[in-house]
């Protein structure tokens, strides 16, 4: 009895302070302070997930702080990042999303609501048949990807989630770690991103990759969450 609350009371402290928030863009290279162009989310302290599919928090994860954020100039073709403020933590996935902001409004002001997502960057879970599964997200620091070079011009909110799927075999069990960055892209091109999603919409929990049970049986294959990748 003893030994079962010490480890219980090590498994809490170690989930706590092992969990992670994206607080920060890179932008050419340079990590930028904490929520100065993402949006202060809820668990900025807690780094607790989110779970509810439905919930308006799936999209930005600040219902509590209503954070707006500076938008950060950035050029399309360029490589752009999200840090942690420490490493990705859990067994999961990673997808980045863009949307663009509409006319009459800014990246400052605009809540991302609509079917206007699409998503830019994903990085999936690798399976060969049912013999391993691995989570190459798992212990990154940061992730980065490319802007399209035909991105139109304009200002976008720029949405990371990385989904912790170690609890994942019931329903509601997957974590999301969630941020909203806002840039404002130069120099872009005519493309037509999509496909198009709303969050919250985009997932009912019930997907293949969401709701999975990842250590027995080991998955043969893997099917990551949300539509594919726009790549311009
Ligand atoms: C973005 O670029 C515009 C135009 O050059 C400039 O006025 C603005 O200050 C820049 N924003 C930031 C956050 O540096
Ligand atoms: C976005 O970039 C354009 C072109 O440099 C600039 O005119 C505009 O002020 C910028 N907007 C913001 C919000 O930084
Ligand atoms: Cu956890």
């Amino acid at each position: 009895m003893k030994f079962a609350s010490a480890l219980a009371a090590f498994t809490f402290a170690g989930q706590a302070l092992a969990h992670y928030t994206f607080p920060s863009l890179i932008i050419n290279g340079a990590t930028q302070p904490a929520w100065q162009s993402v949006r202060r989310t809820n668990n900025y302290q807690s780094r607790g997930p989110v779970t509810d599919m439905k919930s308006i928090d799936l999209r930005c994860y600040t219902s509590q702080t209503n954070a707006k954020a500076t938008t950060a100039n950035v050029t399309a073709g360029s490589t752009i990042g999200f840090a942690t403020d420490g490493t990705i933590y859990h067994p999961g996935v990673l997808n980045i999303y863009m949307a663009k902001v509409p006319g009459g409004t800014t990246a400052a002001n605009w809540d991302g609501s609509g079917n206007v997502w699409f998503k830019v960057h994903q990085i999936s879970a690798t399976t060969n048949g049912g013999s391993s599964i691995s989570f190459p997200s798992d212990g990154m620091p940061s992730v980065s990807f490319t802007i399209p070079k035909s991105t139109p011009t304009g200002e976008y909110l720029i949405r990371v989630e990385h989904i912790a799927l170690h609890s994942a075999g019931s329903f509601g069990g997957a974590q999301f770690y969630i941020a909203c960055g806002q840039v404002n892209v130069t120099g872009g091109g005519s493309g037509s991103p999509g496909p198009l999603v709303s969050f919250p919409g985009a997932y009912t929990g019930n997907e293949p990759g969401i709701l999975i049970n990842i250590y027995y049986p080991i998955p043969a294959t893997y099917t990551q969450p949300g539509p594919a990748v726009w790549r311009g």
